[in-house]
């Protein structure tokens, strides 16, 4: 009664209400997303957030890394991921819970280790690595090896193994998940929307530049460190997202261009989409070259403005991708996936570079 009364007196924080009564005595989940940048990132948060969900735990939302972190909720809602599972902004969960439950002198990392080996095992060495479990407050005390693999077939060895009574808190070096997503993975997008911050930034954008008019958005991604990883592809079945356009038998293979497409691939289908759609504005994203001047010039009898923004935030243009009516990206990108799995969940169509089903 008397929290209920501080609450409507606004002398308590809501969050702190919320989370005194929910202390899960199913345990926790952390982990830090300290493989690649955002695509990547995402992609594992998937996996990790069905692992928590398998193992019954609450999953603790990391704040995303960057140069520094970035609360999770910064960029995406909270509430409607708990519609599909139990999870805590890290943040909240560092000062509300962890002082009593997970106290400096009992923090312990995860370390995946099959023959006992324990020299991987430090949790702070290291970019990413440190920075994000210092700005998070986190010193590690200890380690836990574990051997098991985190498909939903081994829920119950995890449970059996690390019951929550002794282990509250399971912290991961890295995200307890694959990469590229897993297929029945792909799904729990559905869940993952962006803040309304992120979302209004789009849509201002949308409005000022593209009229608030349908537009066909094109994903390039061409910066040297993708010319440089697309070199060594040929003959492989699966490479990074490749999964999302070849799937996932591994009965395709990756060739050179799907990686990086040519220009002339560029303009090919951008007018071939544009011609079908009607459209008459693209939208380009980009990490390097944004072939403006090509694309003008390739779709000027359509009478076509292309718009490149280049934001301060590169979510931004994931935000305005989403919102393309047709949207055509990167077949090994993680960056494409994240877009493609936000219009599969809206029924909206994506193509990817020279591909063709
Ligand atoms: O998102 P991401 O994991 O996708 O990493 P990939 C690529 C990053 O490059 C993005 C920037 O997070 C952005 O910071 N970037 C790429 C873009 N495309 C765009 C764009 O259209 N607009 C804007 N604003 N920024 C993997 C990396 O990238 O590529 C791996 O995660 C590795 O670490 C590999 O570098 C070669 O899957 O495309």
């Amino acid at each position: 009664m008397a929290v209920l009364v501080c609450l409507l007196a606004g002398l308590l924080p809501l969050s702190w209400v919320q989370a005194e009564a929910q202390w899960d005595p199913h345990g926790y989940i952390i982990y830090c997303p300290c493989m690649g940048r955002f695509g990547n990132q995402a992609e594992h948060f998937l996996g990790a957030l069905g692992f928590a969900k398998s193992v019954d735990r609450t999953l603790i939302l990391p704040p995303w890394r960057t140069y520094k972190n970035i609360p999770f909720d910064e960029w995406f809602q909270v509430d409607p991921l708990k519609e599909y599972h139990r999870v805590i902004l890290a943040e909240d969960f560092m000062r509300e819970f962890a002082p009593e439950h997970w106290p400096p002198g009992e923090r312990k990392g995860w370390c995946y280790s099959h023959s006992g080996d324990t020299s991987n095992c430090d949790m702070k060495i290291g970019n990413p690595f440190e920075p994000f479990w210092t700005e998070l407050g986190v010193d590690f005390d200890d380690y836990v090896l574990f051997n098991i693999g985190f498909d939903n077939m081994y829920a119950n060895a995890w449970k059996e193994r690390f019951p929550p009574e002794k282990y509250p808190v399971m912290a991961f070096k890295g995200a307890p998940a694959s990469f590229p997503v897993k297929e029945h993975h792909i799904a729990l997008h559905h869940y993952l929307h962006w803040s309304e911050a992120i979302q209004g930034e789009a849509s201002q954008v949308i409005e000022k530049h593209l009229n608030n008019q349908p537009f066909v958005g094109i994903h390039l991604r061409n910066g040297i460190d993708w010319v440089n990883a697309c070199q060594h592809v040929e003959g492989m079945t699966e490479f990074m997202a490749s999964p999302q356009c070849l799937g996932y038998s591994r009965e395709k293979t990756v060739i050179p261009e799907l990686c990086l497409p040519s220009t002339q691939e560029i303009l090919r289908l951008t007018r071939k989409v544009v011609m079908a759609t009607g459209v008459k504005f693209v939208f380009v994203a980009t990490d390097r070259h944004p072939l403006t001047a090509e694309l003008e010039s390739h779709l000027q009898d359509q009478k076509v403005k292309v718009f490149h923004l280049d934001p301060w935030l590169p979510q931004i243009d994931l935000a305005i991708l989403g919102q393309s009516m047709h949207f055509i990206g990167n077949c090994v990108s993680s960056f494409t996936s994240f877009v493609a799995r936000e219009r599969l969940r809206e029924g909206k169509p994506t193509s990817y570079w020279t591909f063709t089903e």
